[in-house]
């Protein structure tokens, strides 16, 4: 802000010196009063700290006009000096007390305006701090991992970015098996895949240990593959159980047991035949329609069942692999698509909703 209006100061000081002589005390007292009121009016008129700085330079500074005008009075005679003197003390006391007072007024207004500006409103609502949710598919993945857990099965993960040998050799799918073309792999290499399902780290497991082996496997997985109801990255569990002894029942009554813990006690369940290169006999398993309850329907494609894991005794081929005697152990694996399972639980029809990250699907589970 500029100074709101120049003082009109008073004429030549010089000038004055000769006129005081001249007129006499009582013309230098009018003169020192006019200043003093000029110098307040002045005062009153401006609204900064800075600006009543400038007034004080301008009247008590060094080169100020009263002290200008103060300077002089060795040119009076000296009865006059001393009446004069007082009175310019006076006045001067009188401006240092009211700039004083000018600064403190400034300096509490400004803190009221910040204390004003600053207010809080402690009726406004709080804001909400974001509680997030575990994505639909970890919490399947929980609930299935929970479920085995509680039957006995350790959870191993491991890596994404597996060997071929592991991924297909060890599973009993060499090269040039038409499996390998229906996985639809992605390669890094000659001899290194993106997984595509989490049997490798079983492989792994039952190389470095000796049977029984009871243990489950979830885990990212990727396909070259991509629709409605597929998506280039999906979710697995698999799960092995390796011992002396262990039969198609043994099979059958875990899986069981998984299927009413998963979809509920009274749920009806079959086992289908099916073939996959690492295990024999092979098996699907179907649960009845929940949509319909097993007439047919569009979800089940009026089968009145829905396909939910593959399953099978372990190949004895897959044994020679990990150097473990197939006549001495024997096992069953499974592996089930949580994507696939979540989409029926909750009737998606487009596994790519589940990728998206779009808060308005995934606040709904
Ligand atoms: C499916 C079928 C399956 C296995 C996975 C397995 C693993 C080893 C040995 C033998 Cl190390 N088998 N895994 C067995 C049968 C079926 O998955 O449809 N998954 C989504």
């Amino acid at each position: 802000m500029p100074f709101p209006r120049s003082p009109r100061w008073p004429k030549s000081v010089v000038g004055w010196a000769v006129d005081s002589r001249q007129k006499g005390v009582p013309f230098v007292r009018e003169e020192l009063r006019r200043l003093h009121k000029e110098i307040l009016a002045t005062l009153s008129q401006v609204s900064t700290e800075k600006e009543v700085s400038e007034v004080r330079v301008k009247s008590l500074g060094r080169k100020g006009t009263l002290t200008q005008l103060l300077k002089r009075l060795g040119s009076l005679p000296e009865a006059d000096r001393r009446e004069i003197g007082r009175l310019a003390n006076e006045i001067k006391e009188d401006l240092e007390r009211r700039i004083e007072e000018a600064i403190s007024h400034i300096r509490e207004r400004e803190r009221k305006e910040a204390l004003e500006r600053e207010r809080i409103d402690v009726t406004l609502p709080g804001r909400r701090i974001p509680v997030g949710t575990k994505h639909p598919i970890t919490q399947i993945l929980d609930e299935v991992i929970d479920i085995f857990s509680r039957l006995g099965f350790e959870v191993v993960e491991g890596p994404e970015v597996e060997l071929d040998y592991y991924n297909f050799e060890a599973l009993n799918i060499p090269k040039g098996h038409p499996a390998r073309e229906m996985q639809a792999t992605f390669f890094i290499s000659d001899e290194v895949v993106l997984r595509t399902h989490t049997s490798p780290m079983q492989v792994r497991t039952m190389e470095k240990k000796r049977p029984p082996v009871r243990m489950i496997c979830p885990g990212a997985v990727y396909r070259c593959d991509s629709d409605p109801t597929h998506s280039p990255m999906f979710h697995q569990v698999e799960g092995l159980l390796v011992d002396r002894g262990i039969t198609f029942a043994d099979l059958k009554g875990v899986l069981t047991v998984f299927v009413h813990q998963m979809f509920g006690e009274k749920t009806k369940l079959r086992f289908r035949p099916s073939f996959f290169p690492f295990t024999e006999p092979s098996a699907e398993v179907d649960i009845e329609c929940f949509i319909c309850g097993g007439i047919g329907c569009g979800v089940c494609s009026n089968t009145g069942w829905l396909e939910i894991l593959g399953s099978g005794m372990v190949d004895p081929a897959v044994y020679e692999f990990v150097n473990y005697d197939p006549e001495e152990v024997t096992g069953f694996a499974f592996g089930l698509g949580i994507e696939r399972i979540a989409m029926l639980k909750y009737g998606i029809h487009d596994i790519r909703l589940f990728f998206m990250n779009d808060l308005r699907f995934l606040k709904q589970f």
